[in-house]
Formats: structure tokens, C-alpha cells, sequence
């Protein structure tokens, strides 16, 4: 869906105003299902948590029932089945040609010891969706560090256990070898752009919100996405005739920026409940916590509504129309319009510089540690 000429058409008049929302709407609904399978201990807990960037999945400890658990992240869905062995399970309960089409994309998680039963699992795996399966090497950082106390060279670590994959599998699959301890490296940020091949393009969106961006590119990605979410909510902004006056102390209704910020900030997961989450496992510097404390408050009405306060009696004509081009000789759609572009846009940007920080230095230590 190309978004922009949307909006453009919506606010020339060619397209009803419940395109915008019913747009919104169907990127809000979406869900993504991934299908982990693997034997206990390879890793599947650990690769939720390193994909989502939390920690939604108890990892360590030994899956002693065979049961399928499902953990939804704003709409990113993993369903972690513990199968393998001899047991049939979860292909008569989970995996039946019918359950089958529900899933997005299966993975297929491994470590060092590959058995004969991961073997077969990958061949019934194949023959039961007809589709790709992807294979996820986990623990790589431990047969580097091996590596390296043995003294052979790290550079041929990674050829070495694909060759051995392939010597298994076949060559006729993906092979992602990762360290879900480092999520920023080795084959981690392939593994992720091999799964968005599988979405179309909701879906795709849907995991690239949802989804922890590690690296530049990533981040990049994810900006793409907010910056079209930003674009709807802008629209519905203007639908629902969001028009603060400039200079006027009144501000009607701010629902839809409130809506947006809230989004962007979990985009970015520097959202209050994710941060307070993440405060229990990793401090933050205080300079990091006042950033994002400074952040959440973009998910207020009362922090907004200052904000248009400010910025409306600031903005001009001519800056309305420098921002939003389509809508330079609408004054009245383009005032809403582009004032909830403008928050967007500076939003996404203060979000990714804070990204920036934190992937840069994830573990400092701190003190003053409330939101
Ligand atoms: N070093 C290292 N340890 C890992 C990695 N993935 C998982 N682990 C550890 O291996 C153990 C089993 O992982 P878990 O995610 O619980 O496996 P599951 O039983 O398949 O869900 C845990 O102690 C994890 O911390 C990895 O990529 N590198
Ligand atoms: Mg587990």
C-alpha cells in the first residue's frame, strides 16, 4: 500500500476518509505467527527474547511437559513447540495440514549436538507445510570463544559448522548461525531480513514494529514503518478535523496524538511499561533515564498539549506547506495535518537517536533508576 498517495488522495478529496482509518485499522490487527521447534535446551526461549528484546520466555530451565506455549509481543507471535525425539508431538496437535496455514514462518532451532531426531523433525517439518524452513544454529559465541582457547582461527568457525549443517540438512534451506547473547551479530540481523521474505507486507510491518532493532539498518527499517504509521495517523488527525488555531490556548481534541506517540514509543520499545521491564534486568545510566523519562512523556496528553501549545502559534503557513507539500493550499485539513506530522517526525527521530544510545551501551550502570 503506497501510503502517501493515500493520504494525498484523501486530502484532495478522491478517497473517503475511512481509507485512512480502515488502513490503521488493518496494520493495527495484523499478527505475525512464527512456529519454533527444536529440542529443549537449543535455544528457542532465548531466541524469543533476543528477537522481541525482552524477556517474554523463561530460558534455562528443562521443558519437562511437552507443551506448546504461545507468547504474543504487540502482535508478533511466537509459538514455541517443544518437540523432537520420538514423541509425534506437535505435529498431531499443532502441525496438522490444516493448522499448518496459520503460521508465517517455521523455524527450526539447533545447537551444537545434532541427532538423528532433529533430522527427522526437519523432514516431517518439510514434508507437513511445504514451505521454507528455517534452520537457527544457536550458541555461536561459544564456538568462538572455543575456538579462539583452542587457537584456531575464529574466521573459521562459521564455514565450518554451515558445512557440517549442510552435510545434514541438505543445501536446500536457509542456515542462520546466531548467538542469541549478541543479537547485533553474526547471522542474527540475516536470520530476521530471511524472515520478513516469508511476510507480506502487513506482516512485514507488523515484525519490524514489533521486533528489537539491533542494528543501523534495522533501525533504518523501523523508521520506515513509523514513518507511515505517522503519515495515517496524520490523516486521521485531519479526518477527525484535529485543527489547533495558532496562537489560541485551545486545544481540542489530542486522542489521535496520543495514540501516535504511544505507537511510536513501542516501535521503539521505550514505552513506560517495556522500559520498566527492562529496568529489572538492566540498569540504565541516569543520563540514559532522564532521556527516557523525556520520552515517555510524549505518550501524555498533558506533555502534548503543551507541546501544540508551543508549536502552533510557532508554525506558519509557509512551514506547513514546507512540511507537508500535498496540503499547502488546505489550510484547515493541513494545520492538523502537519502539526501531527511534525510530532511524529520528531518523535521517530528523538526514539532512534535514543535507540542509538542504548544499543551503543546497553549495560552501564546507574543509580537513580525511576520512571
Ligand atoms: N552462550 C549462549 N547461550 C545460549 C544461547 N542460546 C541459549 N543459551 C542458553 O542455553 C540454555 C537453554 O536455552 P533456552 O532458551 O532455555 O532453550 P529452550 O529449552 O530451547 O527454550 C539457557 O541457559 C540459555 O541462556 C546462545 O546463543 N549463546
Ligand atoms: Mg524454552
Amino acid at each position: 500500500m503506497d501510503v502517501f498517495r493515500l493520504v494525498r488522495e484523501f486530502l484532495t478529496g478522491e478517497t473517503a476518509a475511512d481509507r485512512i482509518e480502515e488502513e490503521l485499522r488493518h496494520l493495527d490487527n495484523a499478527e505475525v505467527r512464527i512456529a519454533l521447534l527444536g529440542r529443549s535446551g537449543t535455544g528457542k526461549s532465548s531466541l524469543i527474547n533476543a528477537l522481541v528484546g525482552e524477556r517474554v520466555a523463561v530460558s534455562g530451565v528443562v521443558e519437562t511437559t511437552l507443551k506448546a506455549q504461545e507468547f504474543n509481543v504487540n502482535g508478533l507471535i511466537f509459538v514455541d513447540l517443544p518437540g523432537g525425539g520420538t514423541t509425534r508431538f506437535p505435529f498431531d496437535e499443532y502441525l496438522d495440514t490444516v493448522k499448518v496455514a496459520l503460521y508465517d514462518a517455521f523455524v527450526l532451532v539447533v545447537s551444537k549436538r545434532i541427532l538423528e531426531s532433529d533430522l527427522d523433525l526437519y523432514e516431517e517439518l518439510k514434508r507437513r507445510t511445504g514451505k521454507r524452513i528455517h534452520i537457527v544454529r544457536t550458541m555461536i559465541d561459544q564456538d568462538i570463544e572455543n575456538a579462539q582457547h583452542d587457537g584456531l582461527s575464529p574466521e573459521l568457525v562459521l564455514p565450518r559448522i554451515r558445512q557440517d549443517l549442510e552435510s545434514k540438512f541438505g543445501v536446500s534451506t536457509g542456515y542462520w548461525m546466531v548467538s542469541n547473547r549478541h543479537p547485533e551479530k553474526y547471522d542474527f540481523p540475516a536470520f530476521c531480513d530471511s524472515l520478513l521474505e516469508d511476510f507480506d507486507e502487513v506482516r512485514r510491518d507488523k515484525f519490524i514494529f514489533a521486533a528489537q532493532a539491533y542494528t543501523n539498518e534495522q533501525l533504518i527499517r523501523k523508521r520506515e514503518v513509523a514513518e507511515r504509521h505517522v503519515l495515517l495517523f496524520s490523516g486521521m488527525a485531519a479526518v477527525n478535523g484535529f485543527n489547533p488555531i495558532p496562537g489560541a490556548d485551545v486545544v481540542t481534541d489530542v486522542a489521535i496524538l496520543v495514540k501516535m506517540n504511544q505507537w511510536i514509543l513501542r516501535c521503539y520499545k521505550l514505552d513506560e511499561e517495556h522500559m520498566k521491564k527492562q529496568l529489572k534486568r538492566h540498569p540504565l545510566s541516569s543520563a540514559q533515564v532522564t532521556l527516557v523519562n523525556r520520552l515517555i512523556a510524549y505518550g501524555t496528553r498533558e506533555f502534548i498539549i503543551s507541546l501544540i501549545k508551543r508549536q502552533a502559534g510557532r508554525m506558519t503557513g509557509k512551514e506547513i506547506a514546507k512540511w507537508v507539500p500535498v496540503v499547502g493550499q488546505m489550510a484547515s485539513a493541513g494545520m492538523g495535518f502537519a502539526l501531527t506530522r511534525w510530532m511524529g517526525q520528531d518523535l521517530i527521530n528523538q526514539c532512534e537517536k535514543a535507540s542509538r544510545t542504548m544499543n551503543a551501551a546497553p549495560h552501564s550502570k546507574s543509580h537513580n533508576q525511576s520512571f
